[in-house]
C-alpha cells in the first residue's frame, strides 16, 4: 500500500476500534507524523494512565509499551514492533537487581523508566531524566542504589550529592557520542550552544551549555532567544524540534546517533498492528502491581 494510503487507513482504524496512536521522541520522523501525541516517557506514561481510549497502539520500545500496560491494565497495549527493545534496559535483570539489594540492605531503589517490568517491580520509585535530580533530592535517604545508567547516576550524583551506588549500564547511543564530535559541531556552527542529555558520558555534559532531557529541550527550543542549537542525543528528536520551531535551526552533534530498536517500529507495522490489534503486550499481574506503585510514585512527584 502507498504512504497516503495507509495513513488514511491508520486514520480510519483509530476511529473505529478507538485507538490513539502514542510516539516516543526518537520514533522515525513518518511515525511521529501519524501519532496523536509525541513525547518523552514520562509524558507519555502520564497519557497512557489517563487514556480514555480502548486501544494505545506505543510507538517506541518494548519497554515503554509494558509501562504503558502497567499504568492502563484495562486498556489493549499493542507494540508495533516487539523486537524493538531497549539495550539499557536490558543491561539490568530483576534478579541482578535483587541481589545488588541484598549487598546493600536498607538502600532505596531509584530506577530510571529505561527498565523491565521486573526491575521496576523491585524498585522504590521510578524517575526519568527529566526529573530524576529533583526526585532524589527530595528522598531523605542519604545513599541510594541507582539503576541502570551510569551516565545519569554520576550526573545524580554530581547535581544531588549524594551517595550514589550506581548500576553500570549505559545506552549505547548516548555513550557514543564523543567529546571530539562536539568540538567538530561546534567549529562548524559557532553560535550554537549545546543541549547535551544525561545519558551522555560525563566529559560531554560537562562541555555542554545545558543539561536537558528530550522534554525538556522541547520547552527550552519554544522559548530560548537562540537561533540554532547543537544537540547531543538521538537524532529522532530534531524532527520534532525542527517541526515545532520552524525559525530555528538545530544540528546533531553526532548525526550516527541514531537508535535502531527505535526505528523498528514503521508505518506499515502501525497500520498491521491496529488492523490485527497485536502484538498486545501482557505483564503479569504480580509484577505489574509493584511495578504500578514504583512508577505511581514518579507520575505524581512533580
Ligand atoms: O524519558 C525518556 O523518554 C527518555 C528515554 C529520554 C528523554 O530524555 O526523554
Amino acid at each position: 500500500m502507498e504512504q497516503d494510503q495507509l495513513r488514511k487507513e491508520i486514520g480510519r482504524l483509530k476511529q473505529e476500534k478507538g485507538a490513539v496512536i502514542f510516539a516516543h521522541n526518537y520514533q522515525p520522523a513518518e511515525v511521529q507524523d501519524i501519532a496523536d501525541v509525541v513525547g518523552d516517557s514520562l509524558e507519555l506514561s502520564r497519557l497512557a494512565a489517563e487514556a480514555e481510549a480502548r486501544i494505545i497502539v506505543l510507538a517506541g520500545v518494548y519497554f515503554m509499551a509494558e509501562t504503558a500496560k502497567i499504568l492502563a491494565p484495562d486498556k489493549k497495549v499493542i507494540i508495533p514492533d516487539p523486537q524493538a527493545g531497549c539495550p539499557l534496559a536490558d543491561m539490568a535483570s530483576r534478579a541482578d537487581l535483587i541481589e545488588m539489594k541484598n549487598k546493600f540492605p536498607g538502600r532505596k531503589v531509584v530506577s530510571y523508566v529505561n527498565t523491565t517490568a521486573g526491575v521496576k517491580a523491585e524498585t522504590d520509585i521510578c524517575c526519568t531524566s527529566a526529573n530524576a535530580v529533583k526526585l532524589v533530592n527530595s528522598l531523605p535517604d542519604e545513599e541510594i542504589i541507582f539503576v541502570p545508567d551510569r551516565n545519569l547516576a554520576s550526573y545524580v550524583r554530581l547535581k544531588t550529592g549524594k551517595r550514589i551506588i550506581a548500576w553500570n549500564g549505559y545506552c549505547p547511543i548516548h555513550e557514543e557520542i564523543r567529546l571530539e564530535h562536539l568540538l567538530t559541531a561546534r567549529a562548524s556552527h559557532p553560535e550554537a550552544p549545546i543541549w547535551a542529555h544525561p545519558e551522555c558520558r560525563p566529559e560531554v555534559l560537562e562541555s555542554a551549555d545545558r543539561v536537558l532531557s528530550t522534554g525538556q529541550m522541547m520547552k527550552e527550543a519554544r522559548t530560548t532567544s537562540v537561533r540554532e542549537v547543537i544537540v547531543a542525543t538521538e537524532t529522532g528528536l530534531l524532527h520534532r524540534l525542527s517541526r515545532e520551531n520552524p525559525d530555528k535551526k538545530f544540528y546533531p552533534a553526532r548525526a550516527e546517533a541514531i537508535c535502531q530498536e527505535m526505528k523498528k517500529n514503521s508505518v506499515e507495522k502501525v497500520y498491521l498492528s491496529l488492523l490485527e490489534e497485536k502484538p498486545e503486550i501482557e505483564v503479569d499481574e504480580e509484577t505489574a502491581a509493584r511495578a504500578r506503585a514504583a512508577i505511581n510514585r514518579m507520575i505524581q512527584f512533580v
